[in-house]
C-alpha cells in the first residue's frame, strides 16, 4: 500500500443533482486529501482522448456526448491505496451492481448517468491527472488531520 494520486470527475449529472458535496465528504470522511479541483466543460475532443480505450464500444458515442452535457468537477484526491479505494467508495460501474454505501450505489441507477468516475490504476491516474490538470493547479499541503488518519 503506497500514497498515490487518484484522478476523480463528478460528472454532469452528479453536478446538475447538486452532489458534489456529498461525494467530496466521502472522500473527506474517509481520511483522504483533496490536492486539487476545479469545475470545467473540456468539449468533445478532451473527452475523447480521455475515454479513447473505449472508442470501439457501441456506447462511446452517447458516453461522450453525456460528458459533454454540462460541466464537469475534476478532483484529484491524495493518500494511502487511493486509486483502489477511491473505486470502492464510487461503486461498480454498472450502479444496480454497487452495493448500497458507494456513492454510485447510494445516488444512481442507469450505467449511462453513473455520476462520477475514477481512475483505475496508478498509471491510467497518473496520464488522467495529467491531461485535466496544468502545471501547478495540483497543490502540494499538508493535512494536519494526517497524523491523526495515519
Ligand atoms: P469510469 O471510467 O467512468 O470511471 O467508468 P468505469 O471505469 O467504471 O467503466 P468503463 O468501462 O471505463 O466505462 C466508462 C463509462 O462508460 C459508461 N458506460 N456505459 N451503456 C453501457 O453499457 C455503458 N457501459 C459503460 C459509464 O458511464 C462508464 O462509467
Amino acid at each position: 500500500m503506497t500514497t498515490e494520486q487518484t484522478f476523480i470527475a463528478i460528472k454532469p449529472d452528479g453536478v446538475q443533482r447538486g452532489l458534489i458535496a456529498p461525494i467530496i465528504s466521502r472522500f473527506e470522511n474517509r481520511g483522504y486529501k483533496l490536492v486539487a479541483i476545479k469545475l470545467v466543460t473540456p468539449g468533445k475532443e478532451h473527452l475523447e482522448t480521455h475515454y479513447a480505450d473505449l472508442k470501439e464500444k457501441p456506447f462511446f458515442k452517447g458516453l461522450v456526448e453525456y460528458m459533454n452535457s454540462g460541466p464537469i468537477c475534476a478532483m484529484v484526491w491524495e493518500g494511502r491505496d487511493a486509486v483502489k479505494t477511491g473505486r470502492t467508495l464510487l461503486g461498480a460501474t454498472n450502479p444496480l451492481a454497487s452495493a448500497p454505501g458507494t456513492i454510485r450505489g447510494d445516488y444512481s441507477i442507469d450505467v449511462g448517468r453513473n455520476i462520477c468516475h475514477g481512475s483505475d490504476s496508478v498509471e491510467n491516474a497518473k496520464k488522467e491527472i495529467a491531461l485535466w490538470f496544468k502545471d501547478g493547479e495540483v497543490v502540494s499541503w499538508k493535512s494536519a488531520s494526517f497524523d491523526w488518519v495515519y
